[in-house]
């Protein structure tokens, strides 16, 4: 008994002590972009792509605030310096000469993530790709699309249309989000269950390394089996590896009949069986199986995503899915989705209470407007605690119950304190997004949200972080997900590339 109870004392010691890990603690080796450093910039880059508030720039340190707060205004940083290289030689030489000076580098790209990888932890250099957006090529036979990583993931969605493709990846933030921001994330978003992850899309990347080295893999072959696949290290490693410049990504076929259903649910518990009976009939065509909760599909009508649904399609409604199908043949994808609808009303127990079937382009976009808005809805709504995790379908709901019981037992769950707990995501991937929406970001909610719902997620073997990373905001997490010796190898391969640790410093790793 006693030395259960000494043991105990010391494991929650020794988690604790690696709680209040610091992120700043891996720049304290790193330089200060001084005048000096600005007067080399300015040999290789022009005027217009330098915002510094150094002289002789000094440019008004407003016009550094997008580049230094991150999408959410959670994480802040105090960056001098921004620069727009417009060329992968460009990007090269400020590489290698922040290595030599031993100054910390983020890269940023739409800056749209929501684990504050994307902006300074204290004054490092902001290497923003927002000036590398030329389409290098596109090949409509074999489906290829090489591009520069500044491309926004809208345009390129928009050069493909002509070219009947698309991108293999969409999500709410395309209108700002980049393509190497997407593949230094790994994105999942809306179409994964469909397409897959970038890890098997992404065929090539052009890289600068650490030391300036540029990384030519920018192959556009389907097939290349030439042993280490070094690309798939890039994809998701946060810009902690180096500096995507270039994306060779498989387009798919532009589907020639899509349509989707929002359905309203009686009681999350029908949402497993309808995911099995709808992919049972749509099988092949099921490009999309959204979920939301009922209390941010109405946040998303307070704040106007989308258009709302009839009083009487919502009636009784705890929480909704938006199906989507992507085939080849309008007839054929229509006459399956209407008897899928028609075998879920009739059911002697029907695991629905509506559908809304969209009947023309602009209800479809409405119907997806909803979906794709529930970020920004949680945003005007409050200051959101965001947790993308993956656990078992059947326990979306256990999570939010459970973290609503444990901030009521800590009586922060008022509208002082957290308005509201909701749920949301891409249940084809088992991926909820648990979203804490507060008044405001203070410690005392931090301190009751973590590690309480990592460790709820550690009890499920789910991970912390299903798609949107670890950033800055859960490198002392990273434990819950990944055991000592991955992240002993880890640390190994960061040091391998970059062993002054200038590249995205206090980012991922703990
Ligand atoms: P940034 O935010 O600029 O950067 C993200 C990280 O990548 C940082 O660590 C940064 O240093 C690094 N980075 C960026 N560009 C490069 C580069 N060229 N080379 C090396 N490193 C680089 N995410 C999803 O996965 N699925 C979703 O469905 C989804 N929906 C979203 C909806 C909304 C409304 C918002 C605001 C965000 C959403 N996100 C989603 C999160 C975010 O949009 C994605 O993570 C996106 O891929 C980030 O791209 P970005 O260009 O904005 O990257
Ligand atoms: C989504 O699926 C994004 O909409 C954002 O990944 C999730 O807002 C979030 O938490
Ligand atoms: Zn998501």
């Amino acid at each position: 008994m006693f030395i259960s109870r000494q043991l105990a004392r010391r494991t929650s010691l020794r988690v604790s002590r690696r709680w209040s890990h610091s992120p700043a603690a891996a720049l304290s080796g790193l330089n200060s972009v001084t005048e000096e450093d600005l007067a080399h910039f300015a040999k290789i880059l022009p005027p217009t792509a330098i915002l510094s508030t150094l002289s002789p720039s000094a440019t008004p340190a407003a016009e550094l605030e997008p580049f230094n707060n991150d999408w959410m205004n959670k994480y802040h940083g105090r960056s001098t310096t921004v620069l727009k290289p417009r060329t992968t030689q460009e990007v090269s030489e400020i590489v290698k000469w922040c290595n030599q000076r031993r100054i910390g580098i983020v890269p940023q790209g739409g800056n749209t993530g929501l684990v504050g990888g994307g902006v300074p932890v204290k004054d490092e250099l902001v290497l923003s790709l927002s000036n590398m957006t030329k389409i290098r090529a596109f090949d409509d036979v074999s489906g290829i699309l090489v591009a520069d990583a500044g491309c926004i993931l809208q345009s390129l969605s928009d050069f493909l249309t002509p070219h009947n493709h698309i991108v293999p990846l969409d999500l709410g933030a395309k209108g700002s989000c980049q393509i190497g921001g997407n593949v230094s994330t790994n994105a999942g978003g809306l179409r994964l269950l469909r397409y897959g992850s970038l890890h098997g899309s992404v065929l090539g990347l052009e890289v600068v390394l650490p030391d300036g080295t540029i990384l030519d893999q920018l192959t556009s072959l389907r097939k290349d089996n030439t042993g280490y696949d070094l690309k798939q290290l890039f994809i998701g490693a946060e810009g902690t590896l180096g500096v995507v410049t270039g994306v060779s990504i498989l387009a798919a076929p532009a589907p020639q009949a899509s349509n989707n259903v929002m359905l309203a649910l009686p009681k999350f518990e029908n949402v497993l069986p309808l995911f099995k009976e709808t992919k049972r009939q749509l099988s092949e065509i099921l490009s999309a199986f959204e979920f939301m909760d009922r209390t941010v599909y109405d946040l998303a009508v307070k704040h106007g995503q989308g258009r709302a649904l009839d009083p009487s399609d919502v009636e009784g409604a705890e929480c909704f899915v938006l199906v989507e199908t992507s085939g080849g043949k309008r007839e054929h994808d229509e006459e399956k989705l209407n008897s899928l609808l028609e075998s879920l009303m009739e059911a002697e127990q029907p695991l629905i209470n509506t559908g809304v079937l969209a009947t023309s382009p602009a209800q479809f976009s409405a119907l997806w407007a909803i979906r794709e808005g529930l970020t920004e809805a949680v945003s005007k709504e409050g200051k959101a605690y965001k947790y993308d995790i993956s656990v078992p379908l059947h326990k979306f709901k256990e999570v939010v119950d459970k973290t609503k019981e444990h901030l009521r037992q800590k009586d922060l769950l008022h509208d002082n304190a957290v308005k509201h707990v909701v749920g949301y995501g891409h249940v084809g991937d088992g991926n909820l997004h648990l979203n804490v929406v507060a008044a405001q970001y203070t410690p005392e909610i931090e301190a009751a949200l973590e590690p309480f719902i990592y460790e709820l997620v550690a009890s499920y073997k789910g991970s912390i972080s299903a798609e949107h990373g670890i950033g800055v905001m859960k490198t002392h997490a990273l434990q819950y997900s990944k055991s000592p010796t991955s992240i002993e190898w880890m640390k190994r391969i960061k040091a391998l590339f970059d062993p002054n640790g200038i590249m995205n410093p206090g980012k991922v790793l703990p």
